[in-house]
C-alpha cells in the first residue's frame, strides 16, 4: 500500500502515521521528521531549513524533493510506503510524480479538522514552532498552498477525506475505514 496523508498542521498526521505504518509495514516517510533531524544534525540542510520552519513557511520545494527523491530511489520493489507531510504544494506534487510516476500512490488520505481545534492541539503540543502565532501563519499557509492538492487527488479518484476530531482511537478508525481495499486491484 502506498499513501499519503495530507491535513492542516496538527490534524495528527505524525500520531496517525505511526499507526499505520506498523498495522501495513510500511516505510514512513515524514519531511517535518526528515528536516528536524536535518536541522539538529546542523547540516547544510537543516541551516536552509530552519528559518522557515521557525517562522511556519513551507521549506523550498528543491530541498525538500530532493530529500524524499533520494529515499524514494531507496524502496524496494513491493514496499509499501506512507508520505506524511508531502506533497504540500503543487510543485511538490508535480515533483514526486515526475520522478515516481502517476500510479505511484493508490490512496490519499485527506485528515479535516478546524482551525480552533488546531490551535489547541498545537498549543498542548508545545513544539518550538507551536507558538499561537507561527500556528496561525502554517494555517494560513496550508490554506493557500497544501489544500489546494485536495481537488488535485480528488480529479484523480484517489482522495479519501477523514474527519480528524475526536480520540485518536476514533480517527485511525475512519482511516482504516477509508482505505480499505486501497492498493488492490480493482480498488476504487
Ligand atoms: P510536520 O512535521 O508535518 O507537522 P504538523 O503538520 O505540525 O503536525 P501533524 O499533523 O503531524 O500533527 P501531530 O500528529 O504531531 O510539519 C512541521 C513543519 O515542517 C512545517 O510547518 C514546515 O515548515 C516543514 N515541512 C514539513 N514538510 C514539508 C514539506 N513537504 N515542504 C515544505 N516544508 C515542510 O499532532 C499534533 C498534536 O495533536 C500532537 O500533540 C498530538 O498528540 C495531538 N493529537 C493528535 N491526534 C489527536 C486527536 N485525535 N485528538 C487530540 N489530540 C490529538
Amino acid at each position: 500500500m502506498r499513501l499519503i496523508l495530507l491535513g492542516p498542521p496538527g490534524a495528527g498526521k505524525g500520531t496517525q502515521a505511526e499507526r499505520l505504518v506498523s498495522a501495513h509495514e510500511l516505510l514512513h516517510l515524514s519531511t517535518g521528521d526528515m528536516l528536524r533531524a536535518a536541522v539538529a544534525a546542523e547540516s547544510e540542510l537543516g541551516v536552509k531549513a530552519k528559518g522557515f520552519m521557525d517562522a511556519g513557511e513551507l521549506v523550498p520545494a528543491e530541498l525538500v524533493c530532493a530529500l524524499v527523491a533520494e529515499r524514494l530511489r531507496a524502496v524496494e520493489d513491493g514496499q509499501g510506503y506512507l508520505l506524511d507531510g508531502f506533497p504540500r504544494n503543487e510543485a511538490q506534487a508535480v515533483a514526486l510524480h515526475a520522478d515516481v510516476g502517476d500510479d505511484a500512490i493508490d490512496c490519499v488520505v485527506h485528515m479535516k479538522l478546524d482551525d480552533e481545534e488546531i490551535v489547541q492541539r498545537l498549543l498542548k503540543r508545545g513544539r518550538k514552532d507551536d507558538t499561537e502565532e507561527v500556528i496561525r501563519n502554517r494555517i494560513k499557509v496550508y490554506g493557500e498552498e497544501t489544500s489546494p492538492l485536495i481537488a488535485f487527488y480528488e480529479q484523480r479518484g484517489l482522495l479519501r477525506t477523514v474527519d480528524a476530531l475526536g480520540t485518536i482511537d476514533d480517527v485511525a478508525g475512519r482511516i482504516a475505514e477509508a482505505i480499505a481495499g486501497c492498493g488492490q486491484v480493482g480498488a476504487s
